[in-house]
């Protein structure tokens, strides 16, 4: 049976977390590439009172918004796009960005996002986006979003290294704050 909206959310929550975050909390390793087999995951959730089946499973891979998981060629692998805090190596290739991209956040780091640029924090990279809409949902986990311009060609153009995942997020080590448009502040 498809489940709605409150179900495919709380699935992609709970696969989030173990697949960014925790994989120890069900007991699974994820590889250096962050993928884990299927059935190894499925089992290992549902022994921990994680109850989630295939199907479940392939309906959030195809069905959630941010396209935050991948199902390897073969049906037999998952991991998440972006977004881990356990060590691995995504393996993205290097991308030349567009000329801007887009970074969401709140008006409270204002101040430490003009001394130190944007940071990745917990993160293995700063986030951003190419478009205004995606930032500003970003942004709105926090509060009133706030989104800033980042001058990403001219960033590129200085040696600095760009990433681009599946689902078309854009990661970057840090982004200084001589790259960064900040509103102004009348
Ligand atoms: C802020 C979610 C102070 C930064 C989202 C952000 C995205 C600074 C927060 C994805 C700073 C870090 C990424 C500095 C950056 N001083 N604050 N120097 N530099 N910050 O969650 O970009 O649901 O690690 O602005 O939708 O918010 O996980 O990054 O507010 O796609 O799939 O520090 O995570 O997707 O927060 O979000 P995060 P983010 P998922």
């Amino acid at each position: 049976m498809r489940m709605g909206a409150d179900g495919t959310k709380r699935i992609s929550k709970s696969l989030s977390y173990v697949l960014r975050h925790r994989p120890d909390m069900v007991g699974i390793e994820l590889d250096e590439a962050g993928w884990v087999d299927v059935q190894v995951l499925l089992d290992a959730m549902n022994d921990h009172g994680k109850s989630i089946t295939r199907e479940q499973l392939d309906q959030v891979v195809a069905t959630n918004d941010k396209r935050r998981f991948s199902i390897s060629s073969d049906g037999t692998m998952i991991r998440a796009n972006q977004g881990h805090s356990v060590s691995v190596e995504l393996g993205y290739s290097q991308a030349v960005p567009p000329e801007t991209l887009y970074h969401g956040t709140v008006e409270r780091f204002l101040p430490l996002i003009q001394k130190d640029g944007l940071q990745k924090r917990k993160r293995h990279h700063v986030h951003l986006s190419p478009s205004t809409e995606t930032a500003g949902k970003v942004g709105q986990r926090r509060g009133k979003p706030l989104i800033l311009l980042v001058r990403a060609k001219v960033m590129h153009d200085a040696e600095h290294q760009f990433y681009q995942t599946p689902n078309d997020v854009w990661l970057v080590n840090s982004v200084p704050p001589e790259f960064i448009q900040f509103p102004r502040a009348d």
